[in-house]
């Protein structure tokens, strides 16, 4: 289904809410690793109006090591049906075309790929097949080296590019224009600068002509700002950028807590 169809509000950023079926995810220490507790999570946030939920098994956190794609399918699939079957809008946060394949059939309509399809040859011409809206995201490298790979002499140019570059792939694969969705990659080959330039140059983004998403949520830089390096800490530091992220025309904010977020966006749109 093409993403003018999915109903989305123009009035507010989506609000994606993540949900890591992963054991080792670094921003939610892990908690959701089961079935029974991911898909209670799932059906909180759809009681507080998440509009995507954002389903991953990979870890993608910056030295982390990946898994194998049986152990991937293993542990998305199943949450993808049930909350698919419960009416949520689901999208699947992988690398691999396979992976993207069987979560669309289990019922999820996005595919999420972190690496906008460098990471599997085979990724954009699937997605293309399949006809959902794509979310290319800004990286260079894998997981593994990827903060070697944050040297810039101008993070916003550069990105940009790299992103453009990503658009001409896809659009080369098959994938119609207005299924793509963009994402400059806070914190992926970024240090802090480098994603507080970004955000300080969203239009630059936006001008490239496609819906932009930003995923700043709990991520370390925001730890680091605020002093107290705790979950607790990076989540106000979230709250106060959704705020902040949601009168400048973004598509959508990608975070772990949801009703603080459409709360967080509730007040900023008043304010405008
Ligand atoms: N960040 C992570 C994973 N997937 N997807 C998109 N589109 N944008 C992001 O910024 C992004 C992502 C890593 O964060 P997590 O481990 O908290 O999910």
């Amino acid at each position: 289904m093409p993403l003018s169809q999915f109903g989305f509000s123009s009035n507010r950023p989506v609000v994606m809410g993540i949900l890591n079926v992963t054991p080792d995810s670094f921003a939610d220490g892990g908690r959701f690793d089961s079935f029974d507790a991911a898909f209670n999570r799932g059906l909180t946030m759809l009681d507080e109006g998440v509009d995507i939920i954002d389903v991953g098994g990979e870890s993608t956190r910056p030295g982390s090591i990946g898994i194998t794609q049986e152990e991937e399918l293993h542990r998305v699939l199943p949450i993808i049906e049930a909350l698919a079957s419960k009416g949520a809008v689901v999208s699947i946060d992988t690398k691999r075309s396979i992976t993207a394949k069987e979560a669309l059939a289990a019922g999820a309509r996005i595919v999420n790929d972190v690496s906008a399809g460098l990471s599997d040859p085979k990724m954009l011409e699937v997605v293309a097949e399949m006809a959902c809206p794509y979310i290319a995201m800004h990286t260079r490298g894998e997981s593994s080296d990827m903060q070697s790979r944050a040297v810039y002499s101008d993070v916003v140019k550069e990105v940009a590019d790299e992103l453009r570059g990503r658009v001409a792939a896809s659009l080369a694969a098959g994938i119609a224009a207005d299924n793509l969705i963009l994402d400059p990659g806070i914190g992926f080959a970024k240090e802090a600068d480098h994603n507080w330039q970004i955000l300080n140059h969203l239009e630059t983004f936006k001008a490239i002509g496609f819906p932009v998403l930003i995923g700043a949520s709990r991520k370390r830089f925001l730890g680091n700002l605020v002093g107290a390096d705790n979950t607790d800490a990076r989540e106000s530091a979230t709250i106060a950028l959704t705020a902040l992220l949601a009168n400048q025309g973004i598509w959508g904010v990608r975070v772990h807590s949801v009703k603080p977020h459409r709360d967080a966006i509730a007040v900023a749109r008043s304010m405008r």
